[in-house]
């Protein structure tokens, strides 16, 4: 970094952690970019591990970005200052598909207790799995208590997603088979919290007990059992959600479970970061020669592997 740049990072870090929402904003840009000034920002915004992250994931349309906002005024009513994150890894031009859910949060947008940002992968080497807890730190330092993340439920990105929560809670709706499609696609494995959202429609509660059979087949994870239940999030009505997060929030204040979670989580950002750097350096070093010779069967891909790794 030259001088001016150590003066850019400096203010930026200041403002940031006073909360101002535009310093807070531009740092999260930074995340998305995978700024080349990133590892200076996190230094100067070591986390405290007080912050209680939660994951919002599930198919589309089940009330994901309704429950978000859902959420956001329970907390505000409690006066804790709450940070959204929807998610989108699968586009890196994020926007139109977000659109809907900022118009959902404009009951949100002049408080100066939340702060909402999208956030796509955009150029980030470690993907999701990295940039999702470096905007949690930034949000961290900005003053929030709760952090609560969106994401689009396709495959990798919920696994990211819920590498990075405290509480990963996987939203489904009633009838259509959701229950089982989410058994089936394997995304009650990430679940600490299932909640059958649109209980004013029938079927949830049949949906809910169809889960709770399912779940109790299924091994406990780090000694939890995840709990079922339902909400009409379009009427606000998520009483048993915020009362099984409060639950989920006690348990790992309880001996050594918040210390695990924080240890899953640094793996988690490590092996992505390391994972995407390596990448890009192997990139670099591929030889034109060797991928002619795998194209074309005359190189085995397992040798062609091992000989750039030999190169570390
Ligand atoms: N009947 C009913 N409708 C709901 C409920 N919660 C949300 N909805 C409606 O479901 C539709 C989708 O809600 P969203 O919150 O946008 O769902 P989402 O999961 O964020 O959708 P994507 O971001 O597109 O994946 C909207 O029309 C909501 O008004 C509910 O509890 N009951
Ligand atoms: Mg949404």
């Amino acid at each position: 970094m030259n001088d001016r740049e150590v003066t850019e990072v400096d203010d930026l870090v200041a403002r940031a952690r006073r909360g101002e929402p535009r310093a807070v904003a531009r740092l999260i840009s930074w995340v998305e970019d995978g700024s080349r000034l990133l590892p200076e920002v996190l230094a100067r915004l070591p986390s405290r591990g007080q912050v209680f992250v939660i994951g919002l994931t599930g198919s589309p349309g089940v009330g994901k970005s309704t429950m978000t906002s859902a959420l956001v005024s329970a907390y505000r009513a409690r006066h804790q200052r709450v940070g959204v994150l929807a998610v989108d890894p699968s586009s890196p031009f994020s926007g139109g598909a977000l659109l809907g859910d900022r118009i959902r949060m404009q009951d949100h947008a002049t408080d100066e207790g939340v702060f909402i940002r999208s956030m796509a992968s955009r150029g980030h080497l470690g993907g999701m799995a990295a940039s999702t807890p470096q905007a949690v730190r930034v949000l961290e330092a900005a003053g929030c208590d709760i952090v609560l993340i969106e994401t689009v439920g396709v495959g990798q990105s919920e696994v990211d997603v819920a590498a990075t929560a405290d509480a990963t809670v996987v939203i489904l709706a009633p009838g259509m088979g959701d229950g089982i499609q989410a058994a089936k696609a394997g995304i009650l494995e990430v679940a600490d919290i299932v909640c059958v959202n649109k209980a004013d429609r029938d079927g949830a509660e049949s949906t809910a007990r169809e889960i709770r059979q399912m779940l109790r087949l299924g091994a406990l994870r780090e000694g939890w059992s995840p709990p079922v239940v339902t909400s009409v999030a379009a009427k606000g009505d998520i009483h048993d959600l915020v009362d099984a997060l409060d639950l989920r929030h006690e348990w790992l204040s309880e001996a050594d479970h918040l210390r695990a979670r924080r240890r899953e989580r640094a793996t988690a950002e490590i092996l992505a970061l390391a994972q995407g750097r390596a990448r890009e350096r192997w990139k670099a070093r591929l030889d034109p020669e060797v991928i002619d010779g795998v194209a074309e069967g005359r190189v085995s891909p397992f040798d062609a592997a091992d000989g750039l790794l030999s190169g570390d």
